[in-house]
């Protein structure tokens, strides 16, 4: 059996992440892209955070996909960690509706950079496809298959709205 981890680790710091962090994993997969899923808490399980963060890319991981909600440090604290790429997902909160997520995902300090992506679905795809382009700049084929993905998308837009008047 082959040790190589797959490209992308997909983390989140909560069970109840995995409903928006799952669009991310679909997309990969949607994509031939090779990944895993953990449960990395910085605030519950923080000896996981420094133990994953430290190792990913030993590991053999490329990218890190990070999604969290409310005070959501999983993706800053991460980056602060690794010299992997880091996209942080802000997962959409009950009280704020995401922009606690947004607000503590997005504003890290300069020189330690986290691709912050949109609250939600949108933002858990569009970081699978970001992670995506990323790794298609070093692999032909994947990059077929990201023009493929778009261009099917493109196809199933409507001329006109359905039902329409
Ligand atoms: C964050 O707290 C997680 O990323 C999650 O979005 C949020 C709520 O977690 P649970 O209380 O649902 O486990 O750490």
């Amino acid at each position: 059996m082959s040790s190589k981890r797959a490209d992308v680790a997909i983390i989140m710091g909560s069970q109840s992440d995995w409903a928006t962090m799952s669009h991310a994993a679909d997309t990969l997969a949607a994509l031939g892209v090779s990944h895993e899923k953990r449960i990395v808490s910085a605030h519950r399980t923080p000896e996981r955070l420094y133990e994953f963060a430290r190792g990913a890319k030993a590991a053999g991981f490329k990218i890190i996909i990070a999604g969290a909600g409310g005070a959501a440090h999983l993706p800053g604290m991460t980056a602060a960690l690794t010299p992997l790429p880091v996209f942080g997902v802000p997962v959409e909160s009950k009280a704020l509706s995401g922009q606690d997520s947004l607000l503590s995902i997005v504003q890290m300090p300069a020189g330690i950079p986290v691709g912050t992506l949109a609250i939600g679905k949108a933002g858990a795809i569009n970081a699978a496809l970001l992670a995506a382009a990323v790794l298609a700049l070093g692999d032909d084929e994947l990059a077929a298959r990201l023009d493929a993905w778009r261009a099917a998308q493109t196809a199933k837009v409507a001329d006109a709205p359905a039902d329409a008047p």
